[in-house]
């Protein structure tokens, strides 16, 4: 992500330079070692979490595209928690601890619960779904996410009449993300869908990826999926689920409002303030491909956004 104003002070002009470009296959090397040691932090846990994701139903939803590599996915990430280069994550996000880690659901809903992650992944039938993720930076990725539906999670709660959208919320815990002791946003990364975003079945909690337990840097242990929208609106690390009746905040509208909108939805027609929208680079590649409108899911979700003028509400 980019930010327009410099309070961060180290947000550097080679981040708004394609990426694919210089990751080098030694870098991916080095980012999959950090990646490892992440997952072995605590081998007995990690290890029953492995476990817990048990066996893994394909969905149909998922895109047939080539993966990107895990030591990509895994070594080139956003999370801003835990530094602001592309790198920082894998090197610094094993001061995480997503075990024991509470979720707790609330607001316009009949059933407020707090949920433990692991009891939640050990009743929940978890599938793998390949899902392209577009960074507005644009560059993407192909993961195979291990996750399931939000809208099962939501059903669960009953939303009331009044519930209209969902409110996300990161851990705010600045000795486990030390990135929260700087401003380079507003604390804790908030994000947001209406309702019927959120009970989309594109839209899913990841919990894994590539049938592993998600590593820190990707937001254990559990995050969210929208395939169809730009990637900062895929919050990592949720310990909050908020069901309002009016549009929350999130942390980049806050944070550059007339760069990052609420909707956020991949759209090559409408630019960046900064930079055009229309052209991407898989991660790997050398050569930019275009962007589709939904990010390529618009038979899935066009319908949401009928009649809206998505330049104003982008
Ligand atoms: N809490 C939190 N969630 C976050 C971010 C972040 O900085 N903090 N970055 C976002 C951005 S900009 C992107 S592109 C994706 C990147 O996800 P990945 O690192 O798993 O590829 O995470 C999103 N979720
Ligand atoms: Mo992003």
């Amino acid at each position: 992500m980019l930010i327009r104003i410099r309070r961060a002070g180290d947000v550097r002009e080679s981040e708004i330079t394609p990426e694919g470009l210089y990751l080098s296959r030694r870098h991916f090397l080095a980012g999959g070692a950090a990646a490892a040691l992440g997952l072995s932090m605590n081998p007995a846990r990690a290890e029953t979490a492995l476990r817990a994701l048990g066996p893994l139903r394909k969905s149909g939803f998922s895109a047939t595209e080539e993966r990107t590599p895990y030591e990509a996915v895994t070594s080139y990430n956003n999370f801003y928690e835990f530094g602001l280069d592309k790198e920082d994550p894998a090197a610094n996000a094993h001061t995480l601890k997503p075990r024991p880690w509470s979720l707790r659901v609330e607001g316009e809903v009949m059933r407020p619960q707090t949920l433990e992650v692991d009891d939640l992944i050990a009743k929940t039938p978890l599938e793998e779904r390949i899902y392209r993720l577009r960074c507005v930076e644009a560059w993407s990725m192909v993961v195979p996410w291990v996750g399931f539906p939000l809208s099962s999670l939501l059903k669960r709660v009953e939303p009331t009449g009044k519930a209209k959208y969902v409110a996300f919320e990161t851990l705010h815990d600045p000795k486990q993300m030390p990135g929260q002791n700087k401003e380079a946003l507003e604390w804790p990364y908030r994000e947001g869908l209406r309702l019927d975003e959120a009970m989309h079945p594109l839209a899913i909690l990841a919990v894994g990826l590539y049938g592993r337990v998600l590593p820190n840097q990707n937001g254990a242990p559990i995050r969210l999926v929208v395939p169809w929208k730009y990637g900062f609106k895929s919050i990592k690390s949720i310990v909050r689920i908020r069901l309002t009746e009016r549009q929350p905040r999130t942390a980049w509208n806050v944070a550059a409002p007339d760069e990052y909108g609420f909707y956020a939805n991949v759209n090559p027609d409408v630019d960046h303030p900064r930079w055009s929208q229309a052209k991407e680079r898989r991660i790997g590649d050398f050569f930019r491909r275009d962007t589709l409108m939904f990010n390529g899911y618009g038979d899935e979700v066009a319908q949401l956004y009928s009649g809206m003028n998505l330049r104003r509400y982008f």
